[in-house]
């Protein structure tokens, strides 16, 4: 047999290698700077801002793939637009891309999303996939986490698994989970704020007012992108994404500025 390429490693070092990296960080990250829920373009980008600025940042994704819509710009095709000014964005993460026409570009879905991930990375974002949003901690009228389930766990019927979920604290948690604004709608659902569902396509107004309302929507839970639209009953925008990228950025923008974090 010809000599071995790789160090001599056996199955219990690689179980334990995982099983003590990931319990390690869960248990660091059970009680985070500011815990966001949903891994799409305005979580990532509120979760690199952040973490740049050494906050201990966790973003809670109920899928396996990190990247929400930012995938696929519409309609099953792999192309992202951006409108302008939001192609500065696309500039500082290195993310190509080509003019469609005036003040509207397009770049390749995959290229955009795999950059934006990774920036979020570098930035020192910690990330729990397969891990559903199921509820919220409220204490003294403030949000302070978030409570979360394995998602094979959170879909299998009832009967099957009796399985109790774990809370994670956070000083502040954003709703970052797109068109169904899950972690608003469990306030809702206590009567502590109203949603009024998104309106229908209009892109001309739809962006700049979703930056317009990104907010602190309650004590503790600041709201970004396509859920700020389903709160606050504003038009969807379709497969564009400049408002995405800046509604996260001025989310991490509001929380620094309100909360203090050392
Ligand atoms: O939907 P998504 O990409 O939200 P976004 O950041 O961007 C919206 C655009 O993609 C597009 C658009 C405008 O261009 O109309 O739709 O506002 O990402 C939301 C992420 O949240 C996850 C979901 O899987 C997705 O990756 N998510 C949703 N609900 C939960 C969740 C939950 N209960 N628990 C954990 N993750």
């Amino acid at each position: 047999m010809s000599a071995k390429i790789f160090a001599k490693v056996s199955e219990k070092d690689v179980t334990k290698a995982i099983t003590e990296s990931f319990l390690k960080q869960f248990s660091l990250y059970s009680e985070s700077d500011v815990i966001i829920v949903g891994g799409g373009p305005s979580g990532l980008m509120c979760g690199k801002e952040l973490a740049s600025k050494n906050l201990k940042v966790l973003i809670i994704e109920r899928n396996n793939y990190i990247g929400g819509g930012f995938w696929i710009g519409g309609y099953l095709m792999n192309k992202v637009t951006v409108r302008e000014p939001s192609e500065k964005i696309l500039d500082e993460l290195k993310i190509p891309y080509e003019k469609a026409t005036k003040g509207l570009y397009v770049a390749d879905g995959p290229h955009a999303c795999s950059k934006l991930i990774s920036a979020a990375c570098d930035a020192g974002v910690k990330f729990a996939n397969m891990t559903v949003f199921d509820d919220i901690i409220i204490r003294d009228k403030k949000v302070a986490g978030v409570v979360v389930n394995w998602t094979p766990v959170h879909s299998l019927p009832r009967e099957i698994t009796c399985v109790d979920p774990v809370g994670l604290e956070a000083k502040v948690v954003v709703d970052a989970t797109g068109h169904d604004a899950y972690v608003a709608k469990k306030l809702e659902e206590r009567g502590l704020i109203k949603t009024k569902g998104f309106g229908a396509m209009w892109v001309e107004e739809s962006e700049d007012m979703i930056v317009e309302y990104t907010s602190e929507i309650y004590p503790g839970l600041v709201v970004c992108g396509m859920a700020v639209s389903t709160v606050f009953g504003l038009p969807r925008m379709g497969p564009t994404f400049g408002a995405m990228l800046l509604s996260g950025k001025k989310a991490a923008e509001i929380l620094l500025k309100k909360y203090k974090f050392k």
